[in-house]
């Protein structure tokens, strides 16, 4: 196979081992070989946050939107969850063998009170509350969903992150009895997701348990996941049973796999298109519309969260580090 080919073929389409490994060999291959001109950064390191303050009133303006809504039959039959299944159906489809309850997640890594906690024990004292959020998937649809969960950086500051918390590392359960999609080397298992410590301390970033008002399907990352409204879809982690504080930049899955498409910040960006298509306009999912030949719309840098979340990446390339 040539490179190129190796290049064009969808990831969503690997499920051949053999290409898959060749894929990743020639990535590798890629990302040593400066002279080729990839651009991708996997081994820089970022810039400190700026840490400036926001504006209480535009922070709210992002907890909801007028948009039509997606429907919940929509936005729990067309997902991407790969340990159920890499075609948009596979999720909903898949025999229910998860099981949520007990819960537990293991919080550790730079902090002063990590723990294994129930999940009951990881929300406690938070009340969940409704957010209408945008999700934008990096394949180029997009959908409106309420979702009820908690700010993820109110959980995390009872486990008391110290100074060397720069980043935060969040994993999904591995088990393929429970999650039949990881007898498949569709990703490198398990999934893996960061944020930068300021990205998850951000009050717009949520810990989500649930959407339309129950509790989440399995197929929407049952029984808590993240939702970052302001990045592509495939950082909003699903099924969270660790998240540890690091000071390096951690490994996420996407990334690992291939480094010149999915970067780690992955900022919902139209101005940076994907190696293989462009990110100019999305497909909005909502209402009662077809989801397949559903309008396209523009893309807003961040998503739309601009207001709120544009100050984090204050004088950096947006293009280096997408
Ligand atoms: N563990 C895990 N989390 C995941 C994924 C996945 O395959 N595995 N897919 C991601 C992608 S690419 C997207 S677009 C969103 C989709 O979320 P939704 O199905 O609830 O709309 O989940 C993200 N979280
Ligand atoms: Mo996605």
């Amino acid at each position: 196979m040539s490179l190129r080919d190796a290049l064009r073929i969808p990831l969503r389409e690997i499920t051949d081992e053999a290409v898959y490994r060749e894929r990743r060999h020639l990535v590798a291959a890629l990302m040593a070989a400066p002279a080729l001109g990839i651009t991708g950064c996997s081994r820089a390191e970022a810039p400190p946050p700026p840490g400036k303050p926001l504006d209480p009133t535009r922070l709210k303006a992002g907890f909801g939107t007028r948009e039509e809504r997606t429907t919940f039959q929509d936005a729990s039959t067309y997902n991407n969850f790969y340990e159920f299944g890499t075609g948009k159906a596979d999720p909903s489809r898949a025999p229910k063998t998860l099981r949520t309850s007990p819960w537990t997640v293991a919080v550790g890594g730079a902090c002063a009170k990590p723990g294994r906690v129930s999940l009951d024990d990881l929300l406690r004292g938070q009340k969940p509350e409704e957010r209408v959020y945008r999700l934008r998937c990096v394949e180029g649809w997009s959908m409106v969903i309420p979702w009820l969960g908690v700010p993820l950086g109110e959980v995390l500051k009872r486990f008391q992150p110290s100074s060397k918390a720069k980043y935060v590392a969040f994993t999904t359960l591995n088990d393929r009895k429970q999650m039949p999609g990881q007898s498949y080397p569709s990703l490198d298992w398990p999934y893996r997701e960061g944020l930068r410590i300021d990205e998850a301390m951000h009050p717009l970033t949520l810990l989500a348990t649930g959407m339309y008002g129950k509790a989440l399907p399995q197929q929407n990352g049952a029984p808590l996941r993240l939702v970052v409204p302001w990045k592509y879809g495939f950082k909003s982690i699903k099924s969270i049973v660790a998240i540890t504080f690091t000071e390096k930049r951690p490994l996420t899955s996407w990334n690992e796999m291939a480094s010149d498409e999915y970067g780690f910040f992955s900022n919902v960006n139209p101005a940076v298109d994907h190696p293989r298509w462009s990110q100019k306009t999305e497909r909005r999912i909502a209402g009662t519309g077809s989801k397949l030949f559903a309008d396209r719309i523009p893309t807003r840098a961040f998503n739309g969260y601009g207001d709120q979340v544009a100050s984090l990446y204050a004088g950096m390339d947006l293009r280096k580090w997408y």
